[in-house]
């Protein structure tokens, strides 16, 4: 596939041009960004992690997930941004950022060639149905408001921890969570910032003010930036229920302070079809509402 640069503002990347870009990132600014590969999807496909490393390290963190669910493209496409803004500006100097710009691979591709709007990874199963939620496959209250049907959208997986992509992702986030001060896991559509808990509507997430106040922090710095408007609202509560996320998981287990899943645009005009004109609003948005949590966080 062709390079790179050109399509980050104006267009979604296939996946091979994700790797390109992110090779091309690696290779051109190695004291900015390290990439390497946390592991392999079921069809084989890397998983890549970038690390922007500051100048003047805090040793604090953020890690920043993208592209769990394959259709959601806006996702991938404001990660990437966030990879190319944090090399090229000294903003949240200080504070390491870890970004997995594509969580799902398999998923991703298959959104390119064969359905648009499939969500789950690639896994084929002994039944007429294939792929898990990797949103649902997390250990933490696992099965909870998740279904047991392969043929659902939300199929739990077999058991916790099932598919290579969320074991990947786990234990790379281990490596991590000691300066881990933040999780933010990128999804569409909706405009909200969901915290947790999403395996329970009664038991209430522990630091649950502060997640609710930093992330008004992000939703004023969004809306500041481009107008847009982000609800800072509770996944279980005044969503939906649903177990087995990253940011329940990352709260819950690696007790990560804060975490968070945010879903990006639209309010649902074009849902999942969000035109690539509102890659560069979007991704300003969020690099706004994000430098602002995370100096909320560190101060
Ligand atoms: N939304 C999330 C999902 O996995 C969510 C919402 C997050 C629910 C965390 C529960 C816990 O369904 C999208 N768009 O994927
Ligand atoms: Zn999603």
């Amino acid at each position: 596939c062709s390079s790179c640069l050109e399509p980050l503002h104006s267009q979604y990347m296939s996946f091979c041009q994700i790797e390109r870009f992110l090779a091309d990132m690696a290779q051109t600014y190695p004291d900015r960004i390290n990439v390497t590969s946390i592991g392999k999807s079921v069809e084989g496909r890397d998983i890549w992690l970038a690390h922007l490393k500051p100048t003047n390290p805090l040793d604090k963190s953020i890690w920043v997930e993208a592209g769990l669910h394959a259709r959601e493209w806006i996702s991938p496409a404001v990660a990437l941004h966030l990879i190319h803004r944090l090399i090229h500006n000294s903003s949240m100097a200080g504070i390491d950022a870890f970004i997995i710009p594509m969580a799902n691979p398999d998923g991703y591709v298959y959104t390119w060639t064969t359905n648009r709007f499939w969500r789950k990874n690639r896994r084929i199963l002994a039944s007429n149905c294939d792929g898990v939620d990797l949103n649902r496959n997390w250990d933490f209250h696992f099965g909870v408001g998740a279904s047991t049907d392969p043929c659902s959208e939300v199929y739990k997986g077999p058991s916790a921890f099932s598919e290579p992509e969320t074991r990947a992702l786990r234990d790379a986030m281990l490596k991590e969570k000691d300066n881990m001060v933040l999780v933010l896991a990128l999804h569409s559509f909706g405009q909200n910032l969901l915290y947790p808990w999403g395996w329970s509507k009664t038991v209430q997430a522990p630091g649950r003010d502060e997640l609710i106040a930093t992330g008004k922090v992000f939703t004023f710095a969004a809306r500041k930036a481009t107008d847009v408007k982000y609800n800072v609202i509770n996944s279980a509560g005044d969503f939906y229920f649903a177990s087995g996320a990253t940011d329940d998981w990352a709260l819950g287990m690696l007790k990560t302070k804060y975490a968070y899943t945010l879903e990006l645009r639209d309010k649902g005009t074009w849902g999942f079809s969000l035109p690539s004109d509102n890659i560069a609003d979007c991704s300003e948005e969020v690099w706004q509402g994000l430098n602002a949590m995370v100096n909320d966080i560190v101060s």
